[in-house]
């Protein structure tokens, strides 16, 4: 029993030393979730709430999903009277001990390029790459897009 219990934490503490990034320790996500695509797009946004309880700012820098080889940081705009969205450029910053929430209608992660259907209740990783504090690497779940009335859609 005890050597078993040593080779377990020789195994620990060799894959802490083998992982090339080190999960960030200063930032949190809760609520993450990506939304199921229409039929026909393979293109979908995500939303979460990253924390920052640490003592200095990170930058969101990117961000990586098994499902898309394109993810951008996105925003939404009210120009002309118009909802318009645009990639946030230069990262997305989380000052300490604040949360920025990415959220229907404000800032969401646009992932592209999706080759593969998107089954609500799964769940999937998603990682964040900060300049400064590690990597946040977290379960995001696959939720339904709640269909919208569509004016002038005949069945
Ligand atoms: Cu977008």
């Amino acid at each position: 029993m005890k050597k078993i219990i040593t080779l377990l934490l020789i195994l620990v503490a060799q894959a802490s030393l083998v992982a090339p990034l080190a999960q960030s320790s200063s930032l949190q996500a809760s609520d993450a979730y990506i939304r199921t695509m229409p039929p026909g797009l393979t293109t979908t946004a995500g939303f979460l709430s990253i924390t920052n309880s640490g003592s200095t700012p990170c930058l969101l820098l990117s961000a990586e999903s098994q499902l898309s080889d394109r993810l951008e940081f996105h925003e939404h705009l009210h120009s002309d009277g118009m909802m318009r969205m645009r990639p946030v450029t230069g990262g997305i910053n989380v000052p300490a001990g604040e949360t920025v929430v990415f959220k229907p209608g404000g800032l969401h992660i646009m992932l592209f390029n999706i080759q593969q259907p998107l089954i609500a209740g799964e769940s999937t990783r998603l990682q964040f790459n900060t300049d400064q504090c590690g990597i946040l690497d977290i379960s995001a779940e696959i939720r339904s897009l709640v269909a919208k009335p569509m004016g002038g859609m005949h069945h």
